[in-house]
């Protein structure tokens, strides 16, 4: 089973995606997590990355393309995965859409959680104070949620003409939404 969490910075992707990715045994394939990650290693990738991250900014599509090929490459990938932070732009949307057209497959569920951009700039700003992730200043913060409306936004109507996205509305607490999610995936 393939699933696609979708949502501004801040609406609980990442939160989420572990919760499914342990309760259904799938590998989850974050693309923030492996920015950040090559970021701490100082590879060429982070060294680059980290530039655009810091500021808010969206990691060129040229530096993330091959990363995201790479990742539904992974063996333990190929009969499902998690996707989260992933695609954000259009031609992002077209690598996967192509990958899984390749391999005769299909994103089963693409999940949009819904949070009010008040509630996610509470949520940024509280994790800034429990993380210091050098991307939650309140500047980076307003750059992420508007390039996430110009660039992301749009991959809803994208999904949609499928008529496979379900809105989650995702301000409850992490286990109401986590149940919320489990009812409408059936599982
Ligand atoms: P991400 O790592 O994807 O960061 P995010 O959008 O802020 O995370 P998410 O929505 O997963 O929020 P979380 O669950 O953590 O991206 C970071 C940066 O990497 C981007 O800005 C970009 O520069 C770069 N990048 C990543 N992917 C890219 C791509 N494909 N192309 C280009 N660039 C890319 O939740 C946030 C906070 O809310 C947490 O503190 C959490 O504890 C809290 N929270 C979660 N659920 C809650 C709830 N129900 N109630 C209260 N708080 C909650």
């Amino acid at each position: 089973m393939f699933i696609l969490l979708l949502g501004a910075p801040g609406s609980g992707k990442g939160t989420q995606g572990n919760i499914l990715a342990e309760r259904l045994g799938l590998p989850k394939i974050t693309t923030g997590d492996l920015l950040r990650a090559a970021v701490q290693q100082g590879t060429p990738l982070g060294r680059e990355a980290k530039t655009y991250m810091d500021k808010g900014q969206l990691v060129p599509d040229a530096v993330i393309m091959g990363l995201i090929k790479d990742q539904l490459a992974r063996p333990e990938a190929a009969n499902g995965a998690i996707l989260d932070g992933f695609p954000r732009t259009a031609a992002q949307a077209e690598l996967v859409d192509t990958t899984f057209a390749e391999r005769g497959a299909r994103l089963h569920h693409i999940l949009l959680l819904d949070v009010p951009e008040d509630e996610l700039v509470r949520r940024v700003q509280g994790r800034a104070v429990l993380e210091g992730r050098s991307d939650d200043t309140p500047a980076a913060i307003r750059t992420r949620l508007e390039i996430y409306q110009r660039d992301t936004a749009p991959l809803i109507a994208h999904y949609a003409q499928r008529g496979n996205v379900r809105r989650v509305p995702a301000t409850g607490t992490v286990d109401d939404i986590a149940m919320e999610i489990k009812r409408l995936i059936g599982r």
